[in-house]
């Protein structure tokens, strides 16, 4: 009883000075993702957290925030008021306009391909283009290959989606392959999309499975047709203003981190990619497959072609033959 009343009345500066100088002294660090906690965006942020916490014995405390807007977030991070940031890199096109490259529809044969085009010089030249735009390009992360879906019309060629009212990210490259299969683009921030497909003020958006899934798409959304149109990349990117006062030391604590969250980023994109579909269908999701992909490629062609030529034949040629 006694003991209790002592504590109750202890002053927060006594109990602060019992506390390891090293716990006083931690940094706190701020990651926001674009997804649910389950998702493959939450799962990685969570890796990222465990590892830096571990890796630097506490120093750094990792606080983990839900932020749907992809582009403030970057934007935060620009300005140094967010230390991270992990999403789909689908903005990131209007800070850094080399890697839009990375947004041209079936451009990417698979998942091996894209992956292993990250994993490379080309990867690591693209992301050290956000230098120059005020960012650290920490990784490249994985969103997955987008498909479409409707509240209510049937898509069973590309001929059906002419004159569409269809939900992009804000992201000119998506916008114009869209527009040039006779879609009405409407890009908007992920955070307006739920409400968008809730009032009808879109007839439907794109997306890969593991955000269709972790966000519950099924309870707004009709159809699912597998045209795997495009590749999303993911992104980490840093603040400056963080990164480049790290110590040697801890920068690596960082880096294996960023390591480890891709490895539980793209091991989560994998799991969705073996049963989403098939979970999807148990929730009552009418999922169509696409037969004949090609078609929409030819429907995207004019701005496919519009593309080589803004990008260099030379870069889309690396990206296109990349081999293991
Ligand atoms: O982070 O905006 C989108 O459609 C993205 O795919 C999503 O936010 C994933």
């Amino acid at each position: 009883m006694k003991r209790r009343h002592l504590v109750q009345i202890l002053p927060a500066a006594f109990i602060a000075a019992m506390i390891p100088g090293s716990v006083l002294a931690q940094t706190k660090v701020t990651l926001t993702h674009s997804s649910p906690a389950n998702s493959h965006f939450g799962l990685a942020a969570e890796e990222f957290k465990k590892t830096v916490e571990s890796g630097s014995k506490g120093k750094y405390q990792v606080v983990v925030q839900r932020l749907d807007n992809e582009r403030e977030a970057m934007e935060s991070v620009q300005l140094g008021s967010q230390e991270f940031a992990m999403g789909s890199s689908g903005p990131a096109g209007n800070f850094v306009p080399e890697v839009r490259v990375l947004d041209v529809p079936f451009l990417f044969r698979d998942y091996a391909h894209a992956r292993g085009v990250l994993d490379s010089e080309v990867g690591k030249e693209l992301l050290a283009k956000f230098k120059a735009k005020g960012m650290i390009g920490v990784a490249w992360m994985e969103n997955g290959f987008r498909h479409l879906t409707t509240g209510k019309k049937e898509v069973a060629s590309p001929a059906d989606v002419k004159g569409l009212k269809i939900r992009t990210m804000e992201n000119q490259v998506h916008m114009q392959a869209w527009q040039a299969a006779g879609v009405l683009p409407t890009p908007m921030a992920f955070s307006e999309l739920p409400p968008a497909l809730q009032q009808g003020t879109v007839d439907g958006q794109e997306n890969p499975i593991p955000i269709i899934v972790s966000n519950n798409f099924n309870q707004l959304q009709k159809y699912l047709f597998l045209t795997g149109h495009v590749y999303s990349p993911g992104i980490l990117v840093g603040s400056p203003a963080f990164w480049d006062k790290l110590s040697p030391e801890d920068r690596t604590v960082f880096e294996t981190a960023a390591r480890r969250a891709v490895q539980a980023n793209r091991a989560k994109v994998e799991l969705d990619e073996r049963e989403g579909v098939a979970e999807l269908r148990r929730r009552g999701m009418d999922v169509r497959d696409v037969a004949d992909r090609g078609a929409y490629q030819d429907a995207m062609k004019v701005a496919i072609t519009k593309f080589e030529g803004e990008f260099g034949a030379d870069l889309m040629r690396r990206i296109r033959e990349w081999k293991k």
